[in-house]
């Protein structure tokens, strides 16, 4: 049992996939990867490059720019969920925006190690993760060969996705 609030003992790899499509959204991205290289107990080691890509879901609002950073960080699931959703607050995101509406910041957590779980709210790997090309390609810039618990090796489900509208974009972290 690990005492406190949210810290494990252990350092472990994670992956936060990145997308914004509102107020300058290269912008919001280099500025949430530097709210989360300031989280507690949490480093962000490596950062993909940024795409343009065309939006999943309803095509009334503007492009996203996404990306994927890697960290490092010894907070417990929960404890990072919240981390994120602090930032996004933080960035002027509303708590009750629209599911599937236009957003100035979203951070999800990808992947922590090799967990698999579901709890509050919280499912990891990212349902999402296996099947998105906004998601795989940045993953795949950073870690081709990470087994996404559950779903398999990055590059082999990249090689599943269409990557049609995804604009890889010059300006990066
Ligand atoms: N579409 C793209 N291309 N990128 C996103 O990050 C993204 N995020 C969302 C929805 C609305 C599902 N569409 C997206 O939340």
């Amino acid at each position: 049992m690990i005492a406190g609030g949210g810290a494990g003992r252990r350092w472990q790899p994670a992956y936060v996939a990145l997308g914004s499509n509102l107020a300058d959204p290269v912008a919001q991205l280099q500025a949430a990867l530097r709210a989360m290289n300031a989280l507690a107990d949490t480093r962000v080691v490596t950062v993909s490059p940024f795409y343009r890509s065309p939006p999943m879901g309803p095509q009334d609002q503007p492009a996203y720019v996404n990306a994927v950073a890697g960290l490092l960080t010894r907070l417990m699931a929960p404890a990072l969920l919240s981390g994120l959703k602090a930032i996004e607050r933080a960035r002027g995101r509303p708590a009750d925006a629209p599911r599937w509406g236009p957003r100035i910041i979203d951070l999800d957590i990808i992947a922590i190690g090799r967990q698999q779980l579901t709890q509050s709210g919280l499912t990891i790997p990212h349902p999402g993760a296996a099947v998105r090309a906004f998601v795989l390609q940045p993953l795949a810039d950073i870690a081709p060969a990470f087994e996404l618990p559950g779903a398999g090796r990055v590059e082999a489900l990249l090689a599943k996705v269409d990557l049609a509208g995804l604009q890889r974009l010059e300006t990066a972290a």
